[in-house]
């Protein structure tokens, strides 16, 4: 029999059983990135976390494909054994974006992926709904310091449907979202007219297209791909119960960022020194709120699947 894994550079790609038997009947299948359990959540909430969202994708009836890069191959689909290695590696684990995959692969290094590294990694094992918490984008003061995560291009690229929050305001929103058009990505509020700020339901700037369906988000998704398109970006507001208000969290992220830049920081480490301050400046608030939209993220990103699977 054919499986979508006997298709794929199987040297590379190692597509955990459970998954790849999920593809090849067409159920549904939800990716989920590591570079949040490896950079974005301290130890041990980013396996509890992990566990957790991996359960929420299965009560969706959805089979999780958490994906991560160690001893030369891309995995999709981590056993238990392999989700507690990748979580208790925290950040000594690389953090792998587009540039960084074939030479980690290379020196066979462990290492979260990133959004777009999670969404090449989804493209090639057949699968097409991805639930993370936040993106990255371009960041505040991006003139100055030409940093625009890689998720961008590869959302421009990548025939995924990526589950989000919005982004953090650590970013420059506005920015983020004039270059997802610039890269022809659908970007989708889910019931909102806002695009989301991740801790906040409300950023203030608008979703150029809103649905109010998994099942129809799931068609859009479909066409846009039928188009040559790449990956859709669907905005899911926190819960409300969860959200932090916008007064709550501003000055704390303010000052982070206000930080990173006293301190140098510079590159890959921007991202994941913002979240550690935040996490620590808040005193967990953040995290629980973090916890809060990731599941929520799940639960949205099982129902596309199911819509995509034809169920
Ligand atoms: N934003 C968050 N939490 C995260 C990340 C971003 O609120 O964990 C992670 C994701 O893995 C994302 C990556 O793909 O950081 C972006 O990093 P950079 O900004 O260096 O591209
Ligand atoms: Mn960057």
């Amino acid at each position: 029999m054919t499986t979508p894994n006997d298709l794929l550079p199987n040297d590379l790609l190692a597509v955990h059983p459970e998954v790849a038997e999920a593809l090849a009947a067409g159920r549904a299948v939800v990716a989920l990135e590591s570079t949040i359990v490896t950079h974005g959540m301290p130890f041990p909430q980013n396996l509890e976390t992990a566990r957790a969202v991996e359960a929420v994708v299965r009560a969706g009836g959805a089979v999780p494909a958490t994906i991560a890069v160690f001893d030369g191959r891309i995995v999709v689909g981590l056993d238990e054994a392999a989700l507690t290695r990748v979580a208790e590696a925290g950040a000594t684990a690389a953090k792998a974006s587009r540039r960084d995959l074939a030479v980690l692969l290379a020196s066979r290094r462990l290492a979260g992926t990133t959004v777009a590294t999670t969404m090449m990694a989804a493209a090639m094992a057949g699968i097409r709904v991805f639930a993370t918490g936040g993106i990255g984008g371009v960041h505040r003061g991006a003139e100055a310091s030409f940093d625009v995560s890689a998720d961008l291009r590869e959302l421009g690229r990548t025939p995924v449907a990526v589950v989000c929050a919005g982004a953090k305001s650590i970013l420059d929103i506005p920015k983020t979202l004039e270059v997802l058009e610039t890269e022809g990505v659908p970007v989708i509020g889910y019931r909102t007219d806002a695009f989301p700020a991740f801790f906040a339901r409300d950023s203030g700037e608008r979703v150029p297209h809103r649905l109010d369906g998994a099942g129809e988000i799931a068609a859009a998704a479909a066409l846009h791909w039928r188009l040559g398109g790449g990956g859709v970006l669907v905005a899911n507001p926190i819960p409300e119960a969860d959200a932090l208000s916008g007064s709550e969290i501003d000055a704390e992220i303010a000052r982070a960022v206000a930080e990173a830049q006293t301190a140098g920081v510079a590159g890959k480490d921007v991202t994941p020194f913002l979240l550690d301050r935040l996490n620590a400046l808040t005193a967990g608030r953040s995290l629980t709120a973090n916890i809060a939209l990731v599941k929520n993220n799940a639960t949205l990103a099982a129902e596309i699947a199911a819509g995509l699977a034809g169920g």
